[in-house]
């Protein structure tokens, strides 16, 4: 049967028609389109419609399938209003509106940011939808909202017509309780928004309507709610057995362990440890790491392509200098080299000169807080870990793999690269009845299928 995926990224987003028929899993991109923020009157929006154009041209590119499944970054949101119509372009989560909002509960008499943390389980990240429907406090497009919609499920609500909001992304929202079963009335209330915003819950693998006519060549196919976080989707391909951690490396690097539980105590707090909602009730227990956009955003300033910077940093001198790849200076977009910079000088380290250099003391930056965040997540659950796999684009990545071996001391398996588009790809065929449906035997069929490089620590 074909299936295709829809998988909108930050920087573009794809469609990818799959076969999925005995233990085989053929897959291509039948079409790529840019996404391209824009800035209105000094807020960076998302283009939502120029991206729902690239779904439809590249649903009909796709030809005949049997199911369609999107996915998406988290946390943003369309508002709808009593006619369903969209009122006004997402906001994207890089925009400052929200700088200072969660800070504000670190003080708070009722909301303390540890009472947050512990009812919704979920890091208290400035980007977070609660902090941003808080930050859209009072205005008139909130007063008018009468539906929320998160990206993938705008997309979905236009297609088919039917609104639903899915789990795994519902739980970045920070609006659900811990473990996700339901809505917290003390975060709604919180965000100052009524349950009533929020279309019903729907998991991974249930239906989410059929494509209507207005959609054109795709009109009348099925579409299936997948976990349509991206990360989550990630987690779910990646082809993991045992105590493995994973890094689902893309623009964001999403570091961390999967769990039957979240883990809510004041030390996961502090350590700044999501509870994020996976495929089948399980938690992606992780660390944002600011990821490969560190050095996308660098070479977006030095107008340089990716090869001989990477070529030049793996002869570069090690360890140089190290920045903190979490630390939410890095977190909008703009002059990253000057940002690198001031954050080497103020920890008195030495400040790289060359493109290169600043490529090498990123990559080592990276490794370094994969290793953090390993043994963190390790600690802070209980748990060991003998193997890590790294998925997404960074697989590709050699000097990024081989640096994170190093330095977490342990075997990395590095692929797919694909791990979202197959995680997403997986929910709809286990739906359609064509994969064995347990969450491991859909791993081992890509350990099975797909390529894997290993990378060995080196002393
Ligand atoms: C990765 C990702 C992360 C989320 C960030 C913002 O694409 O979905 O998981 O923290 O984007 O939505």
């Amino acid at each position: 049967m074909r299936i295709a995926a829809v998988d909108l990224g930050a920087s573009s987003g794809r469609v990818i028609v799959a076969d999925v028929s005995s233990g085989v899993i053929t897959f291509s991109e039948v079409a790529r389109f840019p996404n391209e923020p824009v800035r209105v009157g000094g807020t960076l929006h998302w283009d939502v419609l120029a991206l729902y154009r690239g779904v439809l041209d590249g649903l009909a590119a796709a030809g005949p399938v049997d199911s369609v499944g999107i996915d998406s970054w988290a946390v943003d949101y369309g508002l709808l209003d009593a006619d369903g119509v969209l009122l006004g372009n997402p906001v994207h989560y890089r925009d400052s509106r929200t700088d200072g909002v969660s800070d504000r509960f670190s003080g708070h008499s009722v909301f303390s940011g540890y009472s947050v943390y512990e009812a919704s389980g979920i890091a208290l990240q400035p980007f977070n939808t609660i902090f941003q429907l808080v930050a859209a406090a009072g205005s008139a497009q909130l007063a008018a909202a009468r539906s929320l919609l998160l990206i993938p499920d705008l997309i979905s609500y236009w297609l088919t017509g039917v609104a639903g909001t899915e789990v795994t992304n519902a739980s970045t929202t920070g609006l659900l309780a811990a473990g996700g079963k339901s809505w917290s009335p003390q975060m709604l209330s919180l965000a100052g928004v009524p349950e009533s915003l929020f279309p019903p819950l729907r998991a991974p693998g249930s239906p989410a309507g059929v494509i209507a006519p207005a959609a054109g060549a795709a009109a009348g196919t099925p579409v299936t709610v997948v976990a349509s976080h991206d990360t989550a989707s990630a987690v779910a391909g990646v082809p993991g057995a045992g105590n493995f951690a994973y890094i689902s490396c893309g623009t964001w690097s999403l570091v961390g362990v999967e769990l039957p539980a979240p883990v809510v105590s004041v030390e996961s707090y502090e350590a700044g440890f999501t509870n994020e909602i996976g495929v089948d009730g399980t938690v992606r227990y992780l660390r944002n790491v600011m990821g490969l956009w560190l050095l996308q955003e660098c070479q977006r300033s030095w107008g340089l392509p990716l090869e001989p910077l990477l070529a030049g940093a793996a002869s570069a001198p090690a360890g140089r200098s190290v920045i903190d790849a979490t630390d939410p200076v890095f977190l909008a977009p703009g002059d990253m080299p000057a940002r690198i910079e001031a954050a080497c000088r103020s920890a008195g380290q030495p400040v790289p000169s060359t493109p290169v250099e600043m490529t090498r003391c990123i990559l080592d930056s990276l490794a370094l807080a994969y290793r953090r965040a390993i043994d963190d997540a390790r600690r802070l659950a209980g748990v060991s870990v003998d193997v890590v796999h790294i998925v997404g684009g960074g697989a590709q990545n050699e000097l990024l793999c081989q640096l994170t071996a190093d330095a977490c001391g342990l075997p990395v398996l590095a692929g797919p690269v694909e791990a979202g588009a197959l995680g997403n790809i997986l929910i709809q065929a286990r739906a359609l009845g064509l994969v064995d449906p347990d969450l491991s035997s859909m791993r081992a069929l890509l350990r099975e299928t797909q390529r894997l490089v290993l990378y060995e620590p080196r002393a």
